[in-house]
């Protein structure tokens, strides 16, 4: 099977193998590293290790979207992130900004950002226009309500069905808005808006959004339904299920895993790569 491609500005990722993207909050309350990189020293010292473990973008968030997370103004936003993002794109790293405001992301792509993981797929009215206009990368990720009210009981009739619909039709506002269709990235939004059962079928059900023809993305790392399946209470001790979880993710068809233990990941994954493609001369 031919992996589709992922064009962001002037480059285009090897989307071949497995591409990680590693974690890079700049925030004061993430769920799980909520804190330690809150300043540029120890954000730059975070970026470097993962990049040495093999991460091939970093995702740099200023705002949390953990459940019942409290919405940063722009400019502080901008404040946390800028910085971090003109020195990680300086590791020649590909770096993603995790915002849902255009504001944001223009100020992230002035200091050399690529990408836009955008988890509001678009809900900023400008974020278009902005992606367009640097010819950026754009992640459209499914949430269902905002991180303030997600988690309060979420229902779906079939969510693949669902969430994949979903994310067809914004691409197709992306693409309306003259973002193109190979600068996109689908992300079923694992944990937003979602109980442990819809994101264990969203993960076993992937062939039906890889089917919409887009690469696909898969940020399931120390989430909440990992410690309901497996009883680790620790965020930062679900690093076996998370490695499970992006292994399942990739024989399921997935491009991109978003994680936070990039060396860990990169090892199972060169196995996944090899049971999925195959190698030379056997
Ligand atoms: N998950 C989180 C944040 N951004 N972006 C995409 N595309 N997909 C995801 O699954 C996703 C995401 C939540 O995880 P994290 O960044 O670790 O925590 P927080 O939102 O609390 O900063």
């Amino acid at each position: 099977m031919t992996p589709p491609r992922w064009f962001v500005r002037d480059r285009e990722i090897d989307l071949s193998r497995s591409c990680i993207m590693g974690i890079l909050n700049v925030t004061p309350d993430s769920f799980s590293d909520g804190g330690l990189h809150a300043d540029a020293g120890a954000a730059m010292r975070r970026a470097e290790t993962m990049v040495r473990e093999g991460a091939d973008i970093l995702d740099v968030g200023g705002e949390s979207t953990r459940p019942g997370a409290e919405p940063v103004p722009a400019a502080e936003e901008i404040r946390r992130v800028v910085p971090v993002v003109r020195a990680a794109a300086a590791l020649g790293v590909f770096v993603s900004v995790d915002t849902g405001k255009a504001e944001v992301a223009r100020a992230a792509l002035d200091a050399g950002a690529a990408i836009v993981n955008d988890v509001t797929a678009l809900g900023d009215p400008r974020m278009a226009e902005t992606v367009r206009a640097f010819g950026a990368g754009l992640v459209l990720m499914h949430m269902r309500g905002t991180p303030s009210t997600m988690q309060d009981d979420p229902r779906y009739d079939d969510v693949v069905r669902e969430v994949s619909a979903y994310l067809a039709g914004r691409r197709d506002a992306a693409e309306a808005a003259g973002v193109a269709r190979e600068r996109i990235v689908l992300d079923p939004g694992l944990g937003f808006g979602k109980t442990t059962a819809h994101n264990v079928a969203l993960v076993r059900r992937l062939d039906a959004l890889c089917a919409l023809g887009s690469p696909v993305l898969i940020g399931a790392s120390r989430k909440r339904f990992l410690g309901a399946l497996t009883g680790v209470e620790n965020p930062g001790r679900r690093v076996i299920a998370s490695v499970a979880a992006a292994v399942a993710a990739r024989l399921g068809g997935a491009s991109v895993l978003r994680v936070h233990d990039v060396a860990a990941t990169v090892e199972a994954l060169r196995v996944a790569d090899a049971v999925r493609s195959g190698l030379p001369q056997v």
